[in-house]
């Protein structure tokens, strides 16, 4: 069935179920059957007699399609499409250790076990989101390279805001949220040895057109569609975060300062500043309630306790936002 569904997303123009057939060397009634299945699993495909069959979704993602339409210079220009996968960050790994270029992209149209952070869940569903992750080679120790999230985050939103002048907000350290509801997650993970890092996988995955989430998520994700009303070619937003991942990266990679000169950004853009905040740390002694009141230069987020006035730096952990 997704060997029709290459065919067709290859080609802009109708293509006869003879010639399909012929392509893969099955009957007419076979590909017919495959037709009636890729419809049921909510392709748009039109069938017009003695034209054949075309996709008409205008929102496709494959191979050629991606890689003939980045404009980058590194970012995906070695890249991975599957229609479904377990999930974009393991396929990367994998590549990772086998010599894969730095900027290789791993995108999918679903995933059937995304991943967020400590085993949670990303849920994925198909034609509604960007799903991908980028592998970074950084020449750079690997406790300097916690803050690609940050980067990441910075990169993102204004890659949306690009195309959709919409502005977001980012919650420290890797949610992007548009109206006080999560819209994009980031999930890094790192190949390592003590004071070398091999490389990095960067993964991103944006809600962009999904009309409806299952009721665990609903009060706690949206989409660009659900915000704006607008459908967005997933396309033209991949090309604009990648855009301004690339440019965002190669300035933290050339200077040496780091995350520094990206921490007044970053502040600007981050929503807990100044609001009431709920710090779980990784030991059940360190949670404690404060408030956000800076970001450091090493991209820590600063916090004021409550219960003594001090500043801390959390530097990992869970942040939520409290609304009282
Ligand atoms: C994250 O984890 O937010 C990181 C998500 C990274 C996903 C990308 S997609 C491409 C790449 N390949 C992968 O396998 N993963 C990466 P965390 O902060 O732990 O948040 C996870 C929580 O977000 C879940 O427990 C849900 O509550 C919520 N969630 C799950 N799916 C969501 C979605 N589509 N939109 C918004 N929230 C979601």
């Amino acid at each position: 069935m997704y060997r029709v569904l290459e065919i067709l997303r290859n080609t802009t123009d109708y293509v006869s179920g003879e010639n399909i057939g012929k392509m893969l060397g099955v009957t007419r009634a076979s590909v017919w059957k495959h037709i009636r299945q890729l419809r049921n699993e909510g392709y748009q495909i039109t069938s017009v007699t003695n034209k054949g069959y075309l996709l008409t979704e205008n929102d496709i993602l494959s191979e050629n399609i991606i890689s003939s339409a980045l404009t980058t210079k590194d970012m995906g220009r070695n890249t991975h499409f599957f229609l479904e996968t377990d999930s974009t960050n393991t396929q990367l790994k994998l590549l990772g250790s086998k010599n894969a270029p730095h900027g290789t992209l791993v995108i999918a149209e679903s995933m059937t076990h995304g991943r967020g952070r400590l085993g949670r869940v990303w849920q994925s569903p198909k034609f509604t989101g960007l799903w991908f992750s980028l592998l970074l080679r950084p020449n750079i120790p690997p406790q300097n390279a916690s803050v690609i999230t940050l980067l990441a985050g910075i990169a993102v939103s204004r890659g949306i805001e690009k195309v959709t002048h919409v502005k977001t907000d980012i919650k420290w350290p890797n949610d992007i949220l548009l109206n006080g509801k999560k819209i994009c997650g980031i999930l890094t993970e790192m190949d390592c040895e003590m004071d070398k890092t091999n490389f990095v996988i960067l993964g991103i995955g944006v809600n962009v057109n999904t009309k409806i989430f299952p009721d665990d998520l609903s009060d706690i994700a949206t989409s660009i569609f659900i915000e704006t009303g607008v459908i967005y070619s997933r396309l033209d937003l991949l090309n604009s975060i990648l855009n301004e991942l690339e440019i965002v990266y190669s300035k933290f990679i050339a200077k040496s300062s780091g995350f520094s000169s990206f921490a007044r950004s970053y502040q600007s853009m981050c929503i807990n500043i100044g609001r009431n905040l709920q710090v779980i740390g990784t030991m059940s002694d360190n949670s404690f309630t404060g408030v956000g009141v800076g970001i450091t230069e090493d991209g820590g987020l600063l916090v004021k306790r409550d219960s003594d006035g001090c500043t801390v730096v959390v530097t990992a952990g869970e942040v939520s936002i409290r609304n009282t």
